[in-house]
């Protein structure tokens, strides 16, 4: 029993604790933009309502568990049982409340829901366990960071590759389903450009929890410079035998384009299975945003893909050291 109420407080500490941390990326109480702020609003709101009923109600309470306390000499208490007055105004209180709160809730729903004017069209396809983008005014294929306007609104087209998936981006917007063979929508807006971060809100396999993303929001001319830049192949003239053109033949004969895309290299565009690479080394993370994108970490990765995400579909390929500094070589000029 002693051990149970340990347990308890314990549990209730770890709550208080994180409930305190500042400064929380996935923070759904510190909107940075209009849709979050609405959806705020909303819970501010309706917070403070219920608080409200919570003071009057446990204050009625106990005042009358100490003003009605029984005493030696105190009569029997009036019977109200059967008071029909009473009981229609405890019945219709809290539906004029709910009513009440039901008005905003609706709005906002709605608000939230319709299709803004002139937004940016964006793709979003989940796949386990990674998020990919696709601009298609633009002719842009991304993975893992989506990057958008800063102040505009941005309007998600999303469904899934496989299983159910959910994308969410506390700061910014609710949750969102991702579904097989189904279209859903989600508007994102940012007030300025910052970096938030996005987490898959449904359990979807072996490496759900590392299924997370980046959005990036930028001013206008940095945007246009992502979009062009986007546009252009990464492929530069790679210096004959250095370090990056082996990497390139490693990256053609290892298997690698069976399920990746390098716009511009051995194939033309297309889709496959895998994360477009075209400008990879422009990415801050990868992996579904696991892991930040850096050499030790791709190091990891493609000596065993799944040490770091059970269940992923890219194979141990078996690669030796050498070839394995010649792709992160390789990889690192695809800017
Ligand atoms: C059988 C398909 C397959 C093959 C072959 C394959 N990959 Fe992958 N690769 C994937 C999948 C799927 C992911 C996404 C995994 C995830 O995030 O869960 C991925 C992710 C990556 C990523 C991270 C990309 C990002 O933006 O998240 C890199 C880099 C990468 N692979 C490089 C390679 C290289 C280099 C080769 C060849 C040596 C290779 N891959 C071979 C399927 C494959
Ligand atoms: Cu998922």
């Amino acid at each position: 029993m002693k051990l149970f109420k340990s347990k308890k407080i314990f549990l209730l500490g770890f709550i208080f604790i994180a409930s305190c941390i500042e400064d929380a990326p996935l923070d759904s109480l510190s909107p940075a933009g209009p849709y979050a702020r609405s959806i705020d609003e909303l819970f501010w709101l309706t917070f403070w309502i219920a608080v409200g009923v919570f003071v009057i109600v446990q204050g009625a309470l106990l005042f009358s568990v100490f003003y009605f306390k029984e005493r030696e000499s105190s009569p029997d208490p009036k019977q109200i049982h059967g008071n029909n007055f009473l009981e229609i105004l405890w019945t219709i209180i809290p539906v004029l409340i709910l009513a009440a709160i039901a008005v905003p809730t609706v709005k906002t729903i709605f608000d939230l829901a319709r299709e803004p004017e002139d937004a940016l069209k964006i793709e979003v396809i989940g796949h386990q366990w990674w998020f990919e983008y696709k601009y298609p005014d633009f002719g842009i294929t991304t993975a893992n960071v989506l990057v958008i306007p800063e102040d505009q609104p941005v309007r998600l087209e999303m469904w899934s590759n496989d299983v159910l998936h959910n994308y969410w981006v506390p700061k910014l917007n609710g949750k969102r389903y991702l579904v097989p063979g189904q279209t859903t929508y989600l508007n994102l807006q940012a007030d300025s450009p910052e970096e938030f971060w996005a987490q898959c809100g449904e359990y979807c396999g072996l490496s759900h929890s590392k299924m997370r993303g980046r959005v990036i929001s930028m001013t206008e001319s940095d945007f246009a410079a992502w979009v062009a830049n986007e546009q252009s192949y990464a492929e530069k003239e790679l210096p004959e035998s250095s370090l990056a053109a082996e990497g390139q033949l490693v990256y053609l004969n290892a298997g690698c384009t069976q399920c990746h895309v390098i716009d511009g290299v051995w194939d033309v565009q297309g889709d496959r299975i895998a994360p477009n690479l075209t400008h990879f080394a422009n990415r801050s993370v990868f992996a579904g945003a696991a892991l930040k994108n850096n050499p030790e970490n791709l190091t990891k990765w493609l000596a065993n893909p799944a040490e770091i995400k059970p269940g992923t579909f890219m194979p141990n390929l078996e690669l030796t050291e050498k070839e394995i500094n010649a792709l992160i070589a390789y990889l690192g000029t695809l800017k």
